[in-house]
């Protein structure tokens, strides 16, 4: 191991900065690193942390880490700052508000941007989970903001996904309705100080006794984050989740699944950059230019374009 590498080990914070950083910026040298490394990960539990755009999912995770610490744990945040234009003023407030946590010996935060990435935001948030993993977190937290399908994928890196939600969120829930609901394991109604949280509770219990072919229902928790209440009930239901998985062997697949994924995420990314690469060159335009001339046709062109992809880099 080199020092670097040794640092990362033993959890060093500017260790694990340093590999974060190139798992978003120089792939190669995440790699490396994990390629020695990667006997040691598979010992964090991975909570993932997602909603709708200001329900309280930083303030929820930070109570959440605070509460875990006091049990002695070590705790690595990855939040996904989100690209959208409605929700990109709340990266500074991520920050804000857990600056005072970032400064405990047993804790790293780390946002992450999903700008720059050609679809690479789920492979650079596995890399950076597996570091957290290596450098000896107990758990993992993944914070996204639940509205496009790069933040789900995202999520399904976790072994516990947690869904929050608010009162008056009409709209979200019929959203949440056609699909998303399918990811949440456990569902939180925060900001149950406001009115209607109630309703919001029943509604989502509804919904989730419809569907009786899963052997875990998920529980539905109120929490009024900012004011740490309804946490020490939301770390019982993620711990009796984790006990679920543990007991019908769905953790092992759920692990395996991730595995794959991650391999998969590897792979197609350096096809994807491959591509990119190939749609740059000159050569790309000149027979463009055939295609819109009709002195080709697109799809002979593609098959063409694959083949010399194919050819040259892999
Ligand atoms: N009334 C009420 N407000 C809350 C509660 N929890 C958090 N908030 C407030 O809601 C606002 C958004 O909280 P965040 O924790 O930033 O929400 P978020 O879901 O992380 O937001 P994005 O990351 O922007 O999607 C902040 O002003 C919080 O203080 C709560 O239980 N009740
Ligand atoms: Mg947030």
């Amino acid at each position: 191991m080199n020092n670097l590498e040794e640092l990362l080990v033993r959890g060093d914070k500017r260790a694990i900065a340093r590999a974060i950083t190139y798992a978003e910026n120089y792939e190669e040298k995440a790699k490396e690193i994990i390629k020695k490394l990667y006997k040691r990960s598979g010992s964090a539990y991975i909570i993932g942390i997602t909603g709708p755009p200001g329900v309280g999912k930083s303030t929820l995770t930070d109570k959440l880490v605070k509460n875990l610490i006091e049990k002695g744990n070590k705790i690595g945040v990855i939040a996904i700052d989100p690209t959208s234009p409605f929700t990109g003023g709340s990266i500074l407030g991520d920050r804000i508000r857990m600056q005072d946590l970032s400064l405990h010996p047993n804790v790293y935060i780390r946002s992450m941007g999903t700008r720059g990435h050609l679809g690479g935001l789920s492979k650079g948030t596995y890399m950076a989970t597996r570091i957290l993993d290596i450098a000896g977190m107990d758990y993992v937290f993944i914070e996204t903001v639940g509205v496009g399908q790069s933040e789900i994928d995202i999520v399904k890196i976790a072994d516990t996904v947690v869904m929050v939600l608010a009162p008056g969120l009409g709209d979200d829930v019929q959203a949440i309705k056609a699909g998303i609901m399918e990811i949440g394991e456990i569902f939180v109604v925060n900001k149950s100080d406001r009115e209607g949280s109630d309703k919001t509770v029943v509604e989502l219990n509804m919904m989730l006794d419809l569907d009786d072919t899963k052997d875990w229902r998920p529980p539905v928790v109120k929490t009024i984050a900012y004011e740490n209440k309804g946490i020490n009930e939301l770390i019982d239901k993620i711990f009796a989740h984790r006990e679920y998985l543990i007991a019908s062997g769905n953790l092992e697949k759920k692990r395996n699944q991730r595995l794959r994924m991650e391999i998969i995420e590897t792979v197609k990314n350096k096809l994807m950059n491959n591509v990119f690469e190939k749609i740059q060159q000159k050569d790309f335009d000149f027979k463009l230019q055939e295609v819109i001339d009709k002195k080709i046709d697109p799809y002979t062109f593609a098959d063409e374009l694959y083949r010399d992809i194919f050819n040259k880099n892999l």
